[in-house]
């Protein structure tokens, strides 16, 4: 069965979850301690506590939005949610509590709210100021938008405890495991794990919960990809994710290298992407798809733009309106080489066309650059003059500036004097061509068997260094052309390779967080101990505070839900 197409586990017992008796008895301490204390403050076990595990991506950095696939693996700091429903109180209404002392008790309920025609459900969420309640009630408006379409439908009052351990801010997104975890949880208290079809009953199937959790993670203000929400849920704990978004998402397993292992090392330089959005991440989805629509004027490729009445400018009505296709770099790449539709194992044109068709059309660049540099050497301008101004941008569209800033404009808020088509087309281009490279190179040592049951194979064929290879070629590509990285992250991930890393590279959105090294096994300790010693501000710690920063990394297995009464036994 399609890993997108499988059902949400439910466990009945930590073993099963972490797939190792010696994995769980790890967690089982903190399930317990968050079980005891969900029973303190509400007087009653919970029914469910689900979990959304956060997750280090290898490579394959911000092309997820072009719909180029990606390389993520879940990691084992997640979340965790304890919740029931609580007996007697206003429909739908919540209670979340935090065992962070730092986040507050939050308690608030939905309300509906009418547009005339249909009536909505209207949640409170501050996009201005980061909330930790904000994601609990992302996932909540997309259950209750999917599930309670009408008003009179009634959700569950619920009560939920929350307990996490992935860093936030860190690149290793939190914030998505924060949704799925909610959506999960609002799920689970709501029965609406199953879906009921006709006569039969339908688990929810692992894509299902992706695609709400991509849908709800938008109401905190963050255009994302899908790359987050598919590993905290499809990932499994033995190989990391092949991850795909075009033609449908679909996710396959990839084996790692035997005898080397992914070290996670945080600058320390807290990245807010959704404050930062305006002029760091949100510019940098609208560059993109920007740049895909100049392209494909520029390539001849035909948009699918649906004219209605009036059309021209987009001035139509009603229904009749014109409806601007909104191309991304993916889709202009497929036309480009006229991809025939569902040929390889993801339905697209396969792994090995594809990289021909990327080679071919980071050659066609030079039309993102401004008109009056083209045909200048490039590599040599500074980064303004290679960018284009609102008004060149709106031209090159070919769109008036109406239609302009209804299509790329009206849904997200950016601030920038020049615009990056041409970097940013040449880093999505390049990025998503090393992720091919990295997965055939993971792919040909495991010989299509899984890596880690072959005896010696990755190193006779220097696997691990081509794989650092391409991570080193990917943190300048972020660092120079996407400019998404920071002074902290290019000197840890210096200094890591200084310190033995086959590669390292920033892991997530950039502009702070965390960097991922491929690291020889033998050779973690004394790598470890290495950025200890000259990362500046890891200088002074020691123990749990020097473990929380820096930290080797295994696959761990996606979100699940759990039934309290099976599995919850006092550990001491
Ligand atoms: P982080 O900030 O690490 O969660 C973000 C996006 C991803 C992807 C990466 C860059 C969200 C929730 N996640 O990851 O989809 O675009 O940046 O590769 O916005």
């Amino acid at each position: 069965m399609l890993l997108a197409d499988q059902p949400i586990p439910v466990y009945t017992n930590l073993t099963d979850l972490y797939g190792s008796f010696g994995s769980s008895l790890n967690h089982a301490v903190r399930w317990n301690e968050l079980t005891e204390e969900f029973k303190s403050r509400f007087g009653r076990p919970p029914t469910y506590i689900v979990r959304a595990p956060g997750r280090v991506n290898l490579i394959g950095e911000h092309i997820d939005y072009a719909l180029f696939g990606v390389l993520p693996t879940a990691v084992e700091r997640d979340i965790l949610i304890a919740c029931a429903p609580r007996p007697g109180d206003s429909p739908g209404s919540v209670v979340a509590e935090n065992l962070n002392a730092k986040y507050s008790k939050q308690d608030f309920a939905p309300t509906t709210i009418s547009d005339g025609k249909a009536e909505g459900w209207h949640l409170d969420i501050d996009k201005k100021e980061l909330r930790w309640e904000s994601y609990v009630k992302a996932g909540y408006y997309g259950v209750l938008s999917h599930y309670f379409p009408k008003s009179t439908d009634k959700p569950v009052p619920v009560d939920m405890l929350v307990t996490g351990s992935v860093p936030a801010g860190s690149g290793l997104s939190s914030s998505a495991a924060m949704v799925v975890a909610s959506t999960l949880t609002f799920l689970a208290v709501n029965n609406k794990l199953e879906q009921v079809q006709g006569s039969e009953h339908k688990p929810l199937s692992k894509g299902n919960l992706v695609t709400m959790a991509m849908e709800n993670e938008k109401r905190v203000g963050v255009n994302s990809g899908g790359m987050d929400q598919a590993a905290s849920v499809m990932s499994n704990a033995s190989s990391a994710l092949y991850i795909t978004f075009y033609p449908t998402l679909s996710a396959s397993p990839l084996p790692l290298p035997q005898r080397a292992l992914f070290i996670i090392t945080n600058s320390l330089v807290v990245s807010d992407k959704a404050v930062t959005a305006k002029h760091r991440y949100n510019l940098r989805v609208v560059e993109t798809l920007v740049g895909a629509r100049v392209l494909a004027r520029a390539l001849g490729i035909k948009l699918h733009d649906v004219h209605g009445e009036g059309h021209g400018h987009g001035h139509g009505h009603g229904h009749n309106k014109t409806k601007w296709e909104k191309v991304t770099y993916r889709e202009v790449l497929g036309r480009f080489v006229n991809e025939p539709q569902g040929c390889g194992p993801e339905g697209d044109m396969g792994p090995e066309s594809l990289i021909i068709a990327l080679k071919g059309i980071l050659t066609k660049l030079n039309c993102l650059l401004p008109q009056r540099i083209r045909g200048a050497a490039a590599r040599e301008r500074e980064s303004e003059e290679l960018g284009v101004t609102m008004e060149e941008m709106i031209e090159m569209s070919g769109l008036s500036p109406k239609v302009f800033h209804e299509v790329y404009l009206s849904w997200v808020d950016v601030e920038a004097t020049h615009f990056q088509l041409y970097k940013r087309a040449k880093h999505v281009f390049s990025e998503s061509l090393r992720v091919l490279q990295f997965r055939k190179i993971c792919l040909d040592a495991a010989d299509n068997l899984p890596f880690r049951s072959i005896s010696n194979k990755a190193s006779t064929n220097n696997e691990p260094d081509r794989l650092g290879q391409l991570m080193n070629e990917s943190q300048k590509s972020c660092s120079d052309v996407f400019e998404c990285s920071c002074p902290e992250l290019d000197l840890l991930t210096k200094l890591c390779r200084e310190a033995g890393a086959y590669g390292s590279r920033l892991t997530g959105a950039g502009w702070g967080g965390c960097a991922v090294s491929l690291v020889a096994e033998d050779k973690a300790e004394a790598f470890i101990q290495k950025i200890k010693e000259t990362y500046p501000p890891y200088k002074d710690l020691e123990g749990p505070k020097l473990e929380e920063v820096i930290f080797a990394t295994r696959p761990s297995s996606g979100a699940c839900g759990g039934f309290f009464k099976f599995w919850c036994r006092k550990v001491d």
